[in-house]
């Protein structure tokens, strides 16, 4: 045992007497524990270890093929009032689901070992780092926790020994049996019971069931936000950093942004980017009124297929050690691994993600399942922030949302003011690729795209995001839209993306500091073309005035769409929107 809180014993107890386990292991954090467990993970085959000197401390591990993603139909917002849940998320009375869970974790770890994870997210003693428990039957979990998280024995160091505020989280694999899988969440009781599956975003409690789900209920009480965003600092060549959170649905290109490499006209300036995190910030008021970030996470859960040296450098050198891979294929020649996107040179002799040989120069089968992952410590990435450890945090200067669409949305335009801001990210949509199953061109609202991962009623969120412009008041941070998916008539991408997207973030960072003029349009404040730095682009100003053209049909429909959507809030809608979307129509006229 690691701590003498009661709470954490008392809990501990009372789920070894559910589940039943054979032993109970604490995990202290140590190398030595560590390398046992992957001995053992090693030896059952749990764990596939890699070539030693291609890729040090690299594993391979592949979760049942029924078990490879996010399960959003069996994710479960249990608040005691079902309107507090909200109309987007799946919502059971408390009671209830832990009456019907907990038969299915009696006694589910027999024959098994029961690992009790202490871990932090944030940096240990930040003010703004929250300490969770996870209990899991599953070595996987505990090594990836120990990436992503600060795992051990030093996080119950925030906690003490009468504190209650931790959150309590209870994984069993049991069968993996997708019919009896669930990921359930009660925030009024600071818990979560995932079972039946092995996937990370189900399993990792830390990432999106803690740090998003029941943080975002923690800082709606507390007065802070957990949100949906990467973090990168910007430094000119005076060396002063400057700040940015972002949030984009999944599959929009978060990781790429949080690591990008600067374009040339940059790089030979002296301008550097910072990596703060890629997924998740906890945001709080500092002392001086601005708004201060925190990545809780300590590694990044990065999706494999797709990311190459020119895509993201950043995030394969991150990958080269200490890195757990997930459904990536298995290249047998040199014990290494392989991923769709990766290079053009497939390997021939390999095992696919399903486990079955795989050629990958004939195969037309993937040799990676497309939502592969990498589980890599963020100390490992080239980029990462010299602030990235700071309790403090870093202040924001500016917010940005962004979605994928083809013509509706412009490059980029900055909200009036922060309730614009809000309603800007409130009715931010994606619309589905020929990539996803189902039709194309589908708009999805995911507000803030917080949709999957918002705890508790979208419309309280709404108001929780009012308020704290409120208190920040004139030193909240600048919000604004972007859109680097605009395509031609052919379908194509008009907008070069990728390390170019700093051009973007450059017109922002000197809208933050009053440097550079705007036109107003109907939506919002847009760049006067020629202030987009195209030096060295081959596209010319014709074009940036194209992606920056805001059609005003396409934008009437956009606010029907808006409306229709905000119908399911009812009175929990703050007023502030429903103003906002009706002076947005007036200017649209
Ligand atoms: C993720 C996601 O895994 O957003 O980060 O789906
Ligand atoms: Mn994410």
């Amino acid at each position: 045992m690691l701590t003498n809180n009661q709470n954490v014993l008392k809990w501990v107890d009372e789920m070894v007497a559910l589940c039943k386990p054979d032993q109970v292991v604490w995990i202290d954090g140590s190398e030595a524990q560590l390398n046992e467990l992957r001995a053992q993970a090693t030896e059952t085959k749990e764990m596939i270890p890699l070539n030693q000197e291609k890729l040090p401390g690299c594993y391979l591990h592949r979760t049942d093929p029924t078990d490879v993603a996010r399960v959003e139909d069996r994710t479960f917002i249990c608040t005691r009032k079902e309107e507090d849940a909200g109309p987007i998320n799946n919502w059971c009375d408390p009671k209830e689901m832990y009456a019907k869970l907990t038969p299915m974790y009696d006694g589910v770890m027999k024959g098994r070992t029961m690992y009790v994870i202490p871990y932090s997210m944030g940096p240990i003693g930040s003010p703004l780092a929250k300490v969770g428990v996870e209990l899991t039957d599953s070595i996987y979990v505990v090594l990836n926790m120990d990436i992503m998280t600060r795992m051990g024995k030093d996080a119950f160091e925030n906690l003490g020994e009468t504190s209650n505020d931790f959150v309590r989280g209870l994984h069993s694999k049991a069968d993996i049996d997708p019919e009896k899988r669930y990921i359930v969440h009660f925030p009024e009781d600071n818990t979560i019971w995932s079972i039946n599956s092995g996937y990370g975003g189900n399993v990792l409690l830390g990432k999106k069931c803690f740090a998003l789900r029941i943080a975002s209920y923690q800082g709606k009480n507390e007065g802070w936000m957990a949100e949906h965003m990467l973090i990168l600092g910007i430094e000119n060549p005076q060396g002063e950093v400057k700040y940015i959170s972002a949030a984009f649905p999944s599959a929009c290109g978060k990781t790429n942004l949080a690591m990008l490499i600067p374009p040339e006209v940059y790089k030979k300036a002296g301008y550097k980017v910072w990596t703060v995190g890629d997924d998740i910030a906890w945001l709080k008021p500092g002392e001086d009124g601005r708004l201060y970030a925190i990545n809780p996470e300590n590694g990044f859960f990065g999706v494999a297929p797709g990311t190459n040296a020119k895509s993201n450098f950043n995030a394969l050198e991150s990958t080269k050690k200490n890195t757990i891979f997930t459904n990536v294929a298995h290249n047998m020649d040199d014990n290494t691994v392989w991923w769709e996107g990766l290079d053009k040179n497939p390997p021939e002799n390999a095992i696919d993600w399903k486990g079955n040989p795989w050629n990958g120069k004939e195969s037309t089968e993937k040799g990676a399942h497309p939502n592969s992952r990498f589980t890599a410590p963020a100390v490992n990435c080239p980029c990462i922030s010299p602030e990235f450890n700071n309790p403090q945090g870093v202040p924001i200067s500016a917010m940005i949302f962004g979605g994928r669409r083809a013509k509706t949305a412009p490059l980029v335009y900055q909200s009036f003011d922060w309730n614009h801001g809000v309603f800007v990210g409130s009715t931010m949509a994606s619309e589905t690729t020929a990539a996803a199953t189902g039709a194309v061109g589908v708009v999805r609202r995911d507000p803030m795209a917080m949709r999957p991962f918002c705890g508790y009623h979208m419309g309280d969120y709404f108001a929780h995001w009012i308020e704290m412009g409120e208190k920040l008041g004139d030193k909240a941070p600048k919000i604004f839209n972007v859109n680097w998916f605009r395509t031609d008539d052919e379908g194509h991408f008009i907008w070069p993306g990728f390390g170019d997207n700093m051009r973007v973030l450059m017109w922002i960072l000197d809208r933050c500091e009053n440097k550079v003029d705007a036109v107003e349009t109907p939506i919002g404040y847009e760049p006067k073309p020629e202030d987009i730095n195209i030096e060295g682009l081959d596209i010319d100003l014709d074009t940036v005035k194209g992606l920056l053209d805001v059609d005003k049909d396409l934008w009437r429909e956009e606010a029907a769409g808006i409306e229709e959507f905000y119908q399911q809030f009812g009175d929990r809608l703050p007023e502030e929107l429903s103003n906002q979307l009706k002076a947005l129509k007036e200017r649209l006229g």
